[in-house]
């Protein structure tokens, strides 16, 4: 069983829509090991988005995500990693593929509902950042 770090954005709770994408986390397989709301500080977004930290849009992501609460969703499943991606489809909702989860509810780019780890490396990294060893490894 592998694991991977979900997080649903400010812009899922504000529209409610936490119910509906977990239903379909859980119907696609993925068990939650732990879970937490938390309305980020600054710090910690700029910390979980460090290898952003040169891109034009990080101002503008730090800000959205500490807008408000976002859940944070310790994942686990076979193969998770890629898996998520999948299912949550590519970060410009318009570019992603029929039936994902930012095709079906995201908004832009930025407002796309749903952040998942994208590598083995990175998923090691995020689910340290959030959660203790001993329920993250
Ligand atoms: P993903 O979330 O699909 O892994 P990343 O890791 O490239 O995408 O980007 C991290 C986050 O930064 C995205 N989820 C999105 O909210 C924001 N983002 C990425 N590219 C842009 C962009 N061109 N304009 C605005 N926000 C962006």
């Amino acid at each position: 069983m592998e694991r991977t770090l979900g997080i649903l954005k400010p812009d899922c709770l504000r529209r409610r829509l936490m119910g509906k994408v977990i239903n379909r986390l859980e119907d696609e397989g993925f068990a939650f090991v732990n879970g937490m709301i938390k309305h980020l500080t600054q710090k910690e977004a700029e910390g979980f988005y460090y290898v952003h930290k040169d891109r034009s849009f990080f101002d503008d992501l730090v800000e959205f995500m500490t807008s408000g609460p976002v859940f944070i969703m310790l994942l686990e499943r076979e193969n998770a990693i890629a898996k998520l991606r999948e299912v949550i489809g590519a970060t410009d909702p318009a570019q992603a593929a029929p039936g994902t989860i930012r095709r079906e509810w995201a908004e832009s780019k930025q407002n796309n509902l749903i952040h998942a780890s994208d590598s083995l490396e990175n998923a090691k990294f995020e689910i340290k950042y959030f959660f203790s060893n001993k329920s993250g490894s």
